[in-house]
């Protein structure tokens, strides 16, 4: 791995691929722990930490992992991955959530056009995803699609109504999605994603999942700026939970 070619892609382009972060084995056991985790904790977690989809029973997201089991609170201490991320934020990185991405087969929903600092509200944003793929990524099963160059500005962000993703883009960017860059990856590929590049997914509409573990960091010198974190609260006020499908971010 060269870390500073990773640096240089990451500062220009906001995003950058590093294949074969984890191994495929690795992979593996990491689904494996995702199923033990559904099957043994999803109906003991607290309301927000969880997402089904709409059919009520499929896992889109599961939040804050690391608070609730020891395996994937291990995965944040990863050298590897600390090693780059260190470079990345600029400081010593402090983890922020172990989550899945799940986009279940056929029933995998839509994450709209979005930079996640109008969620975690950090000044300076040095703040950072490492997604990680766990099955093949491709096109039609909803890889991430990245606007290359994005992450300089934090955009103005609206209420999106969406169950997991209660925050988006105010205006659509004019840049098509032919020009944007499309996070295909093999299992054990991982992207590794500045806290404001705007990014989105379209639904899973084949027979394949596409999970993605992500792990977030920011450098221990960053600071929650107030008013960004006021926006962001009402938003989330504004989606309506359900007892059964709608847990937030
Ligand atoms: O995995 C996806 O489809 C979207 C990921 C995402 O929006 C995020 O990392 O903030």
């Amino acid at each position: 791995m060269d870390i500073t070619k990773i640096a240089e892609d990451f500062e220009r382009d906001g995003v950058v691929r590093v294949p074969r972060l984890i191994s495929v084995e690795k992979a593996q056991e990491i689904r494996d722990e995702i199923d033990r985790y559904v099957r043994e904790k999803l109906a003991t977690l607290p309301g927000p930490d969880y997402v089904l989809e709409k059919d009520g029973k499929s896992v889109r997201n599961l939040w804050r992992l690391e608070t609730h089991d020891a395996y994937f609170r291990a995965l944040q201490d990863n050298p590897d991955i600390l090693k780059i991320v260190a470079t990345l934020v600029h400081g010593e990185p402090v983890c922020q959530g172990v989550e899945t991405f799940n986009k279940p087969a056929r029933v995998g929903s839509a994450v709209p056009y979005h930079q996640d600092n109008a969620y975690f509200c950090q000044n300076p944003p040095h703040m950072l995803t490492v997604w990680i793929a766990l099955d093949p990524v491709t096109v039609a099963n909803g890889a991430v699609y990245y606007v290359k160059g994005s992450h300089r500005t934090l955009l103005p962000h609206a209420p999106s109504l969406v169950q997991g993703n209660s925050i988006g883009l105010a205006a659509p960017l004019d840049v098509p999605k032919s020009e944007q860059f499309c996070g295909t990856l093999n299992v054990g590929d991982a992207l590794f994603h500045h806290c404001q590049v705007v990014h989105h997914s379209d639904p899973n509409t084949t027979d394949q999942p596409r999970r993605g573990l992500l792990i977030v960091y920011h450098g221990s010198h960053t600071k929650t700026d107030p008013k960004l974190q006021e926006a962001y609260h009402k938003a989330l006020a504004l989606v309506t939970p359900d007892s059964h499908v709608l847990k937030q971010k």
